[in-house]
C-alpha cells in the first residue's frame, strides 16, 4: 500500500507515521484538523457503524451514547507496564517490562492490525497553547471514538501543528484497538523514549493516550527530569466575600473519588458570597514560578467524568454542562432518547436500555449504567470554567489537599506541620478502591499522592523529587489531609460532602492566609481545627457527629503504623530518609499522646 503524507511537514513525524503504517497496515490515513466538519463527517460515520447512537437531538443537542465492548469498561492495572531500561527504575509500583521485550510482543499484535480500517493521525497540546508548560502529543488511532473524544480533551489538529512547527519534539502515542480482547491488550509506556504503545482497549484511559499515559505516567517522569510535577489533581480558584483575593487549590484524590465534584462546587445557600471557579478536575501540571510560588496549569481541555451520580444535588455545574456536545458511554437509554443512570435527578424509568443494549426495568437485578459510565464534555460548558485554564504562568498555588477515600480513622481535615510532613501524608494515603478500575470495589490499598496508578517511575525518586521541589518555592503551599468519607457505627456517611466541602476549603484557605486567627489544635497527626474556628452553622451535625468527624484515636493510628513501616521498607534503598524520619516522628508522637 503507498501512502501520500505530502502536507505533513515535520519529517521525523511522516516517518514515524510511515513506520507505523507499514506495521499496521491500515487502507487509508487521515492527518486530523480537529475542524467541526472533521468532527460531523466522523460522528456521521459512527452512526452509520453504531459505534455511536444519536440521543434526543432536540432536548440534548450534539450528544452520542457510545457502548462499549461490556468487559473494556475501565482502566486495567494489571496490563498497564512501564518500560525502563533497568527494571527498579519502574519502582515496585508499576509492572514492568524491558522495552524490547514489549516491542517485540506488541510488533507482533500491531501486525496488519488495521487492515479495512483508516489510521487516524491526532496532533494535540496538553496545557495552555504556546505556554512552556505545554507539551504536543501525536496520536496514531484506529478508532474514530477515539478521535472524537481527543477532540474534546486536548486543543487537537491543527493548532497542535502549528504548536510542533517542522522540528519540535512530541510525545508518541500510538493505539489501535486491535480486536478488543483483553489477553492481547497491553498499555506499554517507555518513558526513556517519550513514547506509549497501546492496544486492544478503546476504553478512555487506555486509548485516550493523552490523558493518564501522556499527561501522568509519561509526564511524571519529564517532571522529575525537568524540575517539575505532574499530579493526579483538580485545580479551583477560590474567592471568599467581600474579598480582591483569589486563592488557588489542587487536590489529589484517587479515581472515582470526587474530583469532579470539589472541582465544580457550588457554594451551599448558608455561605453566601463565596465564588468557585474550576480550573481542572483530574490532572495539574505544577513548576515553581519566577516568583516563587507553585504554579499549576490543566493540560486538559475537556472533562472525561463519572457519569452515575451526577446530579442537580450533587453537582449541578456538571449536570448541565453535559446537555450538549457531550459523549456518553455505557449509560441507560430511555424511551424519548435521553440518558439515564443511578443517582439520576429523574426517578428510575419504567423501562429503559442498559448499558449494553439490553431491556431493563427497575426490577432487573444489574445497574442501568455501568458504574463507570463516563461522559466526555468540552472544559469551557462548564459554568464555572475560569479564564485562567490559558493563563501560560499558570495559576499559584496556595495549598494541596490529599484525599482519599476512608470509612474509619481519618479525621475529616487536617493540616500537616511542614512540608516534609505534608509529602509523608500524601505517601501514606490509602483509600477503598473504586470502578474506575477493574478488580474488587472498596479494598483498602495504598494510593501515595493518588498515583500509585500513574506515577511512572519509582515512586521512591517520585517522593525525592516531592521533597526536593520545595527549595525552590519561596511560599510554598501549605498541605493539608481530608476525608469526605468517614461513617458512624452505622456505617452512614458523617460528613454530608458536595457544597458543604467549602467549609473545609474555607478553614483552608484561613489557615494559608491567617494562621494566628484560625485555630487548630495540635495533635499526633497534625493540626485539627477547634470547633470554633470550623464553619458549621447551617448544618444539623450533632456534637457527637461533629466530635467523630475530627477524632483522632491514637490507637488506630498506632495500628496503621505498622504496616506503613512494611510499606516503606518496599521501596528499599530509594525511599527518601525525610520520609523515614517523619515515620519515626509520628510513631514517637503518637507513643507519647
Ligand atoms: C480517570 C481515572 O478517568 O482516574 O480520571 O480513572
Ligand atoms: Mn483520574
Amino acid at each position: 500500500m503507498e501512502y501520500h503524507l505530502d502536507q505533513v511537514r515535520h519529517q521525523a513525524l511522516k516517518q514515524w507515521i510511515l513506520e507505523v503504517a507499514a506495521i499496521c497496515q491500515p487502507d487509508r490515513i487521515h492527518i486530523c484538523d480537529g475542524s467541526e466538519k472533521e468532527r460531523d463527517w466522523l460522528t456521521q460515520e459512527c452512526l452509520a457503524t453504531g459505534e455511536l447512537i444519536a440521543l434526543n437531538q432536540e432536548k440534548m443537542p450534539a450528544c452520542y451514547l457510545h457502548r462499549s465492548a461490556p468487559h473494556d469498561v475501565a482502566r486495567t492495572e494489571h496490563l498497564t507496564f512501564v518500560c525502563t531500561q533497568k527494571k527498579e527504575d519502574a519502582g515496585p509500583n508499576n509492572n514492568w517490562m524491558a522495552p524490547a521485550d514489549a516491542r517485540t510482543k506488541l510488533h507482533a499484535l500491531y501486525q496488519g492490525c488495521m487492515k479495512g480500517r483508516t489510521l487516524y493521525v491526532v496532533p494535540f497540546v496538553m496545557g495552555p497553547l504556546g505556554s512552556h508548560f505545554s507539551k504536543v502529543g501525536v496520536e496514531i488511532t484506529d478508532s474514530k471514538y477515539v478521535v472524537l473524544n481527543m477532540r474534546i480533551m486536548t486543543q487537537m489538529g491543527q493548532q497542535a501543528i502549528e504548536q510542533l512547527g517542522d522540528t519540535g519534539v512530541f510525545t508518541r502515542c500510538l493505539h489501535s484497538l486491535g480486536d478488543l480482547s483483553p489477553d492481547r491488550r497491553f498499555i506499554c509506556h517507555f518513558p526513556e523514549d517519550n513514547e506509549v504503545w497501546s492496544i486492544g482497549s478503546g476504553y478512555g484511559g487506555n486509548a485516550l493516550l493523552g490523558k493518564k499515559c501522556m499527561a501522568l505516567r509519561l509526564a511524571s517522569y519529564m517532571g522529575q527530569k525537568e524540575g517539575w510535577l505532574a499530579e493526579h489533581m483538580l485545580i479551583l480558584a477560590l474567592q471568599p466575600p467581600n474579598s480582591s483575593k483569589t486563592y488557588h487549590i489542587a487536590a489529589a484524590f484517587p479515581s472515582a473519588c470526587g474530583k469532579t465534584n470539589l472541582a465544580m462546587l457550588v457554594p451551599p445557600t448558608s455561605m453566601p458570597g463565596w465564588k468557585v471557579s474550576t480550573i481542572g478536575d483530574d490532572i495539574a501540571w505544577l513548576r515553581p514560578g519566577n516568583d516563587g510560588r507553585l504554579r499549576a496549569v490543566n493540560p486538559e481541555a475537556g472533562f472525561f467524568g463519572v457519569v452515575p451520580g451526577t446530579s442537580h444535588k450533587t453537582n449541578p455545574n456538571a449536570f448541565e454542562m453535559i446537555q450538549r456536545n457531550t459523549i456518553f458511554t455505557n449509560v441507560a437509554l430511555r424511551e424519548d432518547g435521553t440518558p439515564w443512570w443511578e443517582g439520576h435527578d429523574d426517578p428510575a424509568p419504567e423501562r429503559a436500555i442498559d448499558w449494553q443494549g439490553r431491556p431493563w426495568t427497575p426490577q432487573s437485578k444489574e445497574k442501568a449504567a455501568h458504574p463507570n459510565s463516563r461522559f466526555t464534555t468540552p472544559a469551557i460548558q462548564c459554568a464555572s470554567f475560569s479564564s485562567e485554564w490559558q493563563n501560560p504562568e499558570g495559576v499559584p498555588i496556595d495549598a494541596i489537599l490529599f484525599g482519599a477515600r476512608r470509612e474509619k480513622v481519618v479525621p475529616l481535615v487536617y493540616q500537616a506541620l511542614s512540608w516534609q510532613h505534608g509529602t509523608f501524608l500524601g505517601a501514606t494515603l490509602s483509600s477503598e478502591t473504586t470502578a474506575a478500575a477493574t478488580g474488587k470495589v472498596g479494598v483498602l490499598r495504598r494510593d501515595p499522592m493518588a498515583m500509585l496508578p500513574f506515577c511512572g517511575y519509582h515512586m521512591g525518586d517520585y517522593w525525592s523529587h516531592w521533597l526536593k521541589i520545595s527549595d525552590e518555592l519561596r511560599k510554598p503551599p501549605q498541605l493539608f489531609r481530608v476525608n469526605w468519607f468517614r461513617t458512624d457505627n452505622n456505617g452512614r456517611f458523617l460528613w454530608p460532602g458536595f457544597g458543604d466541602n467549602l467549609r473545609v476549603l474555607d478553614w483552608v484557605v484561613r489557615r494559608c492566609e491567617d494562621p494566628e486567627h484560625t485555630q487548630a489544635t495540635l495533635t499526633p497527626v497534625g493540626y485539627i481545627p477547634t470547633p470554633e474556628s470550623f464553619f458549621l452553622d447551617g448544618l444539623s451535625l450533632t456534637p457527637d457527629s461533629v466530635r467523630a468527624l475530627f477524632a483522632v484515636d491514637p490507637k488506630e493510628w498506632i495500628d496503621a503504623l505498622k504496616s506503613q513501616d512494611d510499606y516503606f521498607r518496599s521501596f528499599g534503598s530509594r525511599l527518601p530518609q525525610g520520609l523515614w524520619q517523619e515515620h519515626q516522628n509520628l510513631k514517637d508522637r503518637l507513643a507519647s499522646a
